[in-house]
């Protein structure tokens, strides 16, 4: 019976979910509800394509991963803020700059929260952003070329957490520190922490067509900590809110002394505001040091730049932006609904968690309904502002997403169990046990006006016996549910790299047909690029020796080098000549104490290397190419320091370009 009862009701939705337009329908390989067994949801035939991308940050890997849903499939990790030496990412000296800081290279990241970008309020597929929180940075990921084109180092702040949330336009990204720290920085007693740090709350425009990033302006808040963050929706678009703890600005045995205070704070700025007053002059210019790193696409390499000032906003000299909501000890989570109007916070030492209404917010303000300040900052009667509490969902609340149809899904980390429950009615629908603890979880689209309501990714800390054991660690996992029908249903687990924390997901529709192919040779203005082998060349500057040289199935041009001697620094400048799609070329030279290169078609790209004994040595391709791939290789001769072996480079015997003469 129990079966009958849900087969009913599986069409029942099933046939809803089919008046949802042609959209719904093109999905060949998943039938959802319809399906009847979890294996054939995940099911995605050989050949056949996901419907939904997976971006899953990579935490303390640095780097962002993709995969395909429902399938679970990795596709690519793109290095972000660590070096990959599969992508030659950080080693290459076109890449190195884009590790750059005010530290110097920093060559790894602890990379947090990914957020697409956003059109209306819908995620647009055409960047995703994402934080470092350990060297405060922010990171642009073309969708198009799924790599890293540009990174931000954040000033003043310290444990970048709450970041990298965009609005409704992609107008800014936010980064709010987590460590309160002093502002600017300077050396001065622990002890006299408190009122003497500060909170920056960092908002960065980017560019609507190209995407450049550059901070717009630096909020000087209190110094608390900022743990998280989302932007309002709709009504309340022209805001942010940001969840603060440690409103006790303790700084020792966080533990104990961090959670004293029955509530922190959710802090709520007006943007909007904060943009006009800045446009009309306001803020001050301060001094700040902090690297800025783009790359360039028809050079073919990032260039990092050293900024030295930063605008910065006191929040007591905008009066009407910036208010702080009282909430439930030491929140984590700050999520807000597709409506706009409920902004849920996580408690995560509570047991209740917090709902806060944003037109009961309007209405407080209008009425000055406080409850003193802070800092100077309004403090919302609480009362006023709160529109409930869901009590005992759960134990350790940490992060909320949202359906299309007024529910909130929430983990807890604790009891390790994801929670349904109905925004409006604050009544509990459904839970679900997770394997184990988890952090975070997705809706694709979830942070965005309109969620794609069919899966859940619940991303867990902790597996145990989900997997085959490797050692001391297993790998943690994300967890997939089918959120269609009024009960949730899991229905794949799959490993994922590094620690998984926040993730973005997307139709696979909007970024599928822009993806890049391959990049245009003639578009190509590297320095040391070669647009065909007659160009190729090889030159000596001083213990310099530059290397022009070209990579095409299945040969290197030129291939044998004569000439090199122990202390030179040899820069091999390769372009790879195909213009074919799925056909880059790799280089990897022995002794050279950097990673090999992967290079996509119609891209140049350098290594260099400092031989350090005479000999004949050998180079080659790392990727499997051709049927000649094994074929594709070449020799460097080394000679003595001092020795008088001539220059010379050939392929075929041939100096390249010779007979053009
Ligand atoms: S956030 S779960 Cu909660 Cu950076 Cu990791
Ligand atoms: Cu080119 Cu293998």
């Amino acid at each position: 019976m129990k079966l009958f009862i849900k087969s009913v009701f599986t069409i029942a939705i099933a046939s809803l979910v089919s008046c949802g337009g042609p959209a719904e329908k093109k999905e060949s390989t998943n039938k959802g509800a319809l399906a009847g067994s979890a294996a054939e949801k995940v099911y995605v035939k050989p050949g056949e394509h996901d419907s939904h991308y997976a971006f899953i940050s990579g935490g303390f890997s640095g780097q962002l991963s993709v995969y395909g849903l429902p399938s679970g499939r990795l596709f690519r990790v793109i290095p972000v803020f660590s070096q990959d030496p599969e992508k030659g990412y950080g080693y290459s000296e076109e890449t190195k700059p884009m590790l750059n800081t005010s530290h110097g290279l920093i060559p790894w990241g602890d990379s947090h929260h990914p957020d697409i970008s956003q059109t209306n309020g819908s995620v647009d597929g055409r960047w995703v952003f994402i934080n470092e929180n350990n060297t405060p940075r922010i990171a642009r990921i073309s969708l198009e070329t799924f790599e890293t084109e540009e990174i931000i180092e954040i000033p003043n702040s310290a444990g970048n957490h709450s970041s990298s949330y965009v609005t409704e336009n992609s107008e800014y990204v936010v980064a709010g520190t987590r460590f309160a720290v002093p502002f600017p920085q300077r050396d001065m007693p622990i002890s006299e922490m408190k009122g003497n740090f500060k909170g920056a709350l960092t908002f960065l425009s980017v560019d609507p067509e190209k995407g450049d990033m550059d901070i717009a302006f630096q909020i000087k808040m209190p110094g608390f900590n900022y743990d998280k963050a989302h932007p309002g929706r709709n009504a309340s678009s022209d805001w942010f809110f940001f969840t603060t703890y440690n409103t006790e600005e303790a700084n020792t045995l966080m533990e104990v002394n961090a959670s004293q205070n029955d509530k922190d704070f959710i802090a709520a700025v007006n943007w909007k505001k904060v943009e006009e007053y800045v446009a009309n002059g306001g803020g001050k210019k301060e001094p700040a040091r902090y690297a800025h790193n783009k790359w360039n696409e028809e050079k073919h390499m990032a260039i990092s730049e050293m900024k030295d000032e930063v605008l910065v906003v006191d929040p007591r000299d905008v009066p009407g932006a910036f208010y702080f909501l009282p909430t439930a000890k030491s929140p984590h989570g700050c999520d807000v609904d597709p409506t706009g109007e409920y902004i849920v916070g996580s408690g995560k030492l509570a047991a209740a968690m917090t709902i806060h209404s944003y037109s009961k917010m309007i209405k407080a303000i209008e009425n000055k309904d406080f409850d003193g300040d802070a800092y100077g900052i309004p403090i919302i009667n609480f009362e006023a502002v709160n529109y409930g509490v869901l009590n005992q969902p759960g134990l350790g609340p940490l992060h909320t997403e949202f359906d299309s149809r007024g529910n909130a899904y929430t983990t807890f980390f604790i009891s390790s169990e994801v929670v349904k429950w109905n925004v409006k009615d604050l009544t509990v629908l459904d839970r679900h046990p997770v394997y184990y603890s988890v952090g975070h979880l997705m809706i694709p689209g979830g942070n965005s006006r309109t969620p794609d309501d069919k899966y859940l990714v619940a991303m867990n800390k902790i597996t145990k016996d989900r997997y085959l054991p490797t050692g001391p660690e297993v790998c943690q996992s994300a967890q997939l549910f089918d959120i269609s029908g009024d009960k949730m249903e899991l229905l794949l687990d799959f490993p994922t790299i590094g620690e998984p924390h926040y993730a973005a997901g997307i139709a696979a529709e909007k970024i599928k047909a822009k993806s890049k192919k391959i990049f245009r040779l003639e578009d190509n203005e590297h320095p040391y690029a070669v647009k065909n082998e007659a160009e190729t060349k090889v030159v000596r500057k001083g213990n310099e020796v530059h290397i022009y040289m070209s990579m095409i199935r299945s040969h290197f041009s030129p291939d044998n080098i004569e000439g090199v001697k122990v202390g030179d620094k040899v820069y091999f400048h390769v372009t790879n000549l195909e213009q074919d799609y799925d056909v880059p070329h790799g280089i990897a030279m022995i002794g050279a104490q950097t990673s090999e290169l992967l290079i996509m078609p119609g891209r140049t790209t350098t290594f260099t290397w400092e031989p350090k004994q005479v000999g004949v040595w050998p180079f080659y391709c790392t990727d499997f190419c051709s049927a000649l791939h094994q074929e594709m290789q070449g020799y460097v001769r080394v000679s003595a320091k001092g020795s008088n072996t001539p220059l010379k480079y050939t392929l075929d015997d041939e100096v390249p370009g010779e007979d053009d003469f």
